[in-house]
């Protein structure tokens, strides 16, 4: 037995070590000498080493626009962040949190090549976390966010005009994959399916302050600040889960609101990937799925009126939502940004509309609902939405491409 594991395990490490070879290689053809001896050093156990190459290797990253970085410098840099936990890990438990905290920069900033070796160093370091004590009364308070029975009224007085006096979405529960397909997909028709996600196990352990705390907590996570990511204020921070939960729990200004919003959080956090799963739903059109997406934020949080070019299944696991849904068709009349980073957001705010600026916008039809919790909406491809919570709010999207069906993305 012995023996055998002990063959393929060798050949790991030498196909790693090839790996990394290679990514040296390309960074020398890339003229980054002096990124290469250190990373050298590094690997030969030199803290100030790996430092300096994790430096250089983030200079590189932020020396221009992002799509233009050569792809090697991601991965050398997700190679610096490895040396710089790996050491720092080993020089003693205090460190730890330091060492994780490279680790989820190479994970969040850092290319694909050597993404399982840093999920293998984070299970390795983040295993020897210290019990989580949380305050007295925090667990209630947090779960009193989530239900948000005292301040629900105030909540939806404030919502965009003519909210909840249009058209609903339509709401079924637990759609067979067939008539979701047969009804909702072939027709770009929105949805909202219930009685899908009971079964989750986030649905109850994400209500548990502390067991996000125990599995996430020292984990850096990248989040927005703002009203929303329209607004010039707004700036974007990594902080750590811990802080981002405390942030949520303390701090209600819509000004000064923190939102883990768009984030593969899932990709990064494996204990709670564990506590969700795939809905058949989105494997409609025989496509595949492009991203897993987590939404947590308190209660306030907007996401102005945009469209995305996928199909789009958005699980409210935890607490409430407000959405609001315009047709693909209304485009024109909800004036799309015109620079092109900005081209699939309206231009409209929908919290403060100016009908002197746009008309069209006036009479156009829309669809709106209450997400509740433990429902999931489908947005087809392209539809214009509007997102605003209406309490402590965990949501997870699903997007997805699909092959068989033209309608998207064109
Ligand atoms: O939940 C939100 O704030 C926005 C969600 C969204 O825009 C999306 O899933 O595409």
């Amino acid at each position: 037995m012995g023996g055998e594991s002990g063959a393929p395990a060798a050949e790991a490490v030498e196909v790693d070590e090839e790996r990394r070879a290679a990514l040296l290689r390309r960074i020398t053809e890339e003229g980054g000498f002096a990124f290469v001896s250190s990373a050298e050093k590094a690997a030969g156990g030199d803290l100030r080493a790996a430092e300096a190459a994790r430096e250089m290797a983030w200079e590189q990253l932020h020396s221009g626009p992002w799509h233009e970085v050569v792809p090697a410098w991601r991965d050398a840099y997700a190679m610096a962040c490895l040396h710089v936990a790996e050491l720092r890990a080993g020089a003693g438990a205090g460190d730890r949190r330091e060492a994780l905290r490279a680790l989820d920069m190479g994970l969040i900033m850092g290319g694909p090549l050597l993404r399982r070796d840093l999920d293998e160093a984070v299970q390795r370091i983040a295993a020897c976390a210290e019990d989580v004590v949380v305050a007295d009364g925090c667990t209630d308070k947090w779960r009193e966010g989530i239900s948000n029975n005292r301040d629900l009224a105030e909540a939806l007085r404030i919502l965009p005009n003519k909210s909840l006096s249009s058209k609903k979405v339509e709401k079924r529960p637990s759609l067979s994959l067939e008539t979701f397909i047969c009804d909702y997909f072939l027709h770009d028709s929105p949805v909202i399916i219930s009685g899908c996600i009971d079964h989750w196990p986030a649905r109850t352990k994400w209500k548990d302050i502390a067991y996000l705390q125990r599995v996430a907590g020292d984990r850096t996570v990248p989040v927005e600040v703002g009203k929303n990511y329209l607004c010039s204020e707004w700036k974007q921070e990594l902080i750590t889960f811990s802080q981002f939960l405390e942030r949520v729990h303390s701090n209600n200004c819509p000004s000064n609101l923190t939102y883990l919003a768009q984030h593969p959080l899932f990709d990064q956090i494996q204990e709670l990937r564990d506590d969700i799963m795939i809905p058949d739903y989105c494997f409609a059109g025989g496509g595949e799925l492009r991203s897993l997406n987590a939404w947590f934020g308190p209660l306030g949080t907007v996401t102005p009126l945009h469209q995305d070019p996928h199909h789009n299944l958005f699980a409210q696991v935890i607490g409430r939502k407000y959405i609001r849904l315009y047709p693909a068709s209304a485009s024109e009349s909800l004036y799309p940004h015109t620079e092109s980073m900005l081209s699939n957001s309206s231009q409209v705010d929908l919290d403060n509309i100016d009908f002197t600026e746009f008309p069209k916008v006036e009479n156009l039809d829309f669809f709106d609902c209450v997400l509740e919790e433990g429902e999931m909406l489908y947005i087809p491809p392209k539809w214009w939405h509007y997102v605003r919570s209406l309490s402590t709010s965990f949501s997870v999207s699903f997007w997805w491409s699909a092959t068989a069906y033209p309608s998207e993305g064109a």
